[in-house]
């Protein structure tokens, strides 16, 4: 079957306030924080949308920032010979609407007439805050074929995690005859649902809106004519099932929610295990980036094991373990990273601009010598100073202050933190 691909738009959900990824959000907005030490939260939904050869993008957002207007600009030049974009669209105030985004369809509807100066005929809706590589050609194709008028992307879990997502029912011909958004574990139905073997000896029987969905264009305006619905895991869906035709598209590869510290950081630590579930390194299906032409990374005498370390750094550490290192780094003699992600600076000082550093008494940007960084989130631009100890873990209660932030016993040194000599946390 062959897919019309100029009649699909995509619609990234760049996400709200921010607040479960505070402090990275505390000045960007989500779609543009810094992910695998060169990438960005929004370049993952785009490369999935470009690998899939859909090239109409849009990008919701509660409130833009310069970096993400920069990063999109930048990064995402199509030919003029083609009809691609990615246009981001944030909330704005109008004289008919004072409000920010009430909740994702909200957002949605807020930004209905830009979608509908386009031709489409289905609306490919996802989520801003997700790592996952997936074809989304072969869902578009079961939606036509079935003629579906939602289809939602689902995936196996188990009874402990189910509480997390919107849990739904198929029938055995994978149309969705129940839904409920995130039950509680002591109301979680019994829904076991038909998934493969493999799946079923992981005890994964129940089945999870991955967020993903595809509408036909005429039943989104009608869903979106009704101003009462803010959300679609909270409304539109629970509403639409037993009254439209709604599929499941059962994925079964690796997909991981990355919308808090925790998930966050373990998403990105796990980039640095032997064969990570994430590929970076797929012929196929690359993640897309600016290309900022920065110089191959410098080293000295450091230790590296299991650890993906970016360009244009120039590391003097001892040891980096487990961790992973973002573009421009700098990292001084002595220096000790263990199960770190720090997300590298946006640019280098010169010579000139240290020297005056050391004039008024002030750090460098980077981490300096002898400190040891362990379990911690490094933001960029981070000013740290010698013999800095920081050691996270649950043995921390969660705490914020102006320079870090402690979540679920991960350190998040805040974007620009100056962090003087000998400090310890
Ligand atoms: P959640 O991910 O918890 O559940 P939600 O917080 O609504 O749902 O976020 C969905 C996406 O929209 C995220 O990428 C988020 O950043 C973004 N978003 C949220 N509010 C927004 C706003 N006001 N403006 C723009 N973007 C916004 C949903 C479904 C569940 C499903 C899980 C899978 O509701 O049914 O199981 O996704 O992760
Ligand atoms: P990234 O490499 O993280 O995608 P950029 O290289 O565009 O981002 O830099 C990120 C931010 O840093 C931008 O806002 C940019 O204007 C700013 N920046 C880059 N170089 C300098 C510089 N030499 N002095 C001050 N700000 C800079």
């Amino acid at each position: 079957m062959k897919i019309n691909k100029n009649g699909i738009v995509a619609i990234i959900l760049g996400g709200g306030q921010g607040s479960r990824l505070y402090p990275l959000t505390e000045t960007r907005s989500k779609p543009a924080v810094p992910i695998g030490g060169k990438y960005r939260l929004v370049d993952i939904p785009i490369s999935n949308c470009i690998n899939s050869d859909i090239y109409k993008m849009f990008v919701l957002t509660q409130f833009n920032s310069a970096s993400l207007n920069a990063h999109i600009k930048n990064t995402y030049n199509f030919s003029v010979f083609s009809n691609a974009f990615v246009d981001i669209l944030a909330a704005e105030q109008t004289p008919d609407n004072p409000t920010w985004f009430q909740g994702t369809a909200d957002a949605v509807r807020q930004c209905m007439p830009y979608f509908l100066n386009h031709n489409f005929e289905y609306a490919l809706i996802l989520s801003g805050d997700q790592l996952y590589q997936m074809d989304f050609n072969d869902m578009i194709k079961a939606h036509i074929k079935r003629g579906a008028d939602i289809s939602i992307a689902t995936l196996p879990v188990n009874a402990k995690d189910a509480p997390e997502f919107g849990i739904l029912k198929t029938n055995s011909e994978n149309w969705i005859e129940s839904f409920i958004e995130k039950p509680e574990a002591s109301l979680l139905p019994d829904w076991e649902s038909e998934v493969s073997d493999h799946m079923k000896e992981q005890g994964k029987h129940y089945l999870a809106s991955m967020g993903i969905y595809i509408f036909n264009r005429k039943l989104l305006v009608e869903l979106m004519s009704n101003t009462e619905t803010k959300d679609f895991g909270k409304e539109i869906i629970p509403q639409a099932v037993g009254n439209k035709k709604i599929l499941s598209y059962q994925y079964e590869g690796y997909w991981t929610d990355i919308g808090n510290i925790d998930s966050f950081f373990e998403a990105n630590i796990g980039l640095t295990k032997d064969l990570p579930e994430f590929n970076l390194f797929d012929n196929d299906n690359k993640i897309f980036t600016r290309p900022r032409l920065l110089p191959p990374s410098k080293f000295y005498k450091t230790l590296i094991e299991k650890s993906l370390i970016s360009e244009g750094c120039i590391i003097n550490a001892k040891e980096i373990l487990c961790s992973v290192i973002g573009i421009r780094s700098r990292i001084g003699e002595g220096t000790i990273i263990q199960h770190c992600y720090v997300m590298g600076n946006d640019l280098y000082q010169s010579i000139e601009d240290m020297e005056e550093d050391d004039q008024n008494n002030r750090k460098h940007i980077g981490i300096g010598e002898r400190c040891y960084i362990k379990n911690a989130l490094v933001d960029k631009n981070c000013r740290i100073g010698n013999d800095v100890h920081i050691n996270g873990g649950k043995h921390l209660d969660n705490f914020s202050n102006e320079l870090y932030a402690i979540k679920e016993g991960i350190i998040v040194i805040k974007k620009g933190a100056v962090i003087p000599d000998n400090f310890r946390i």
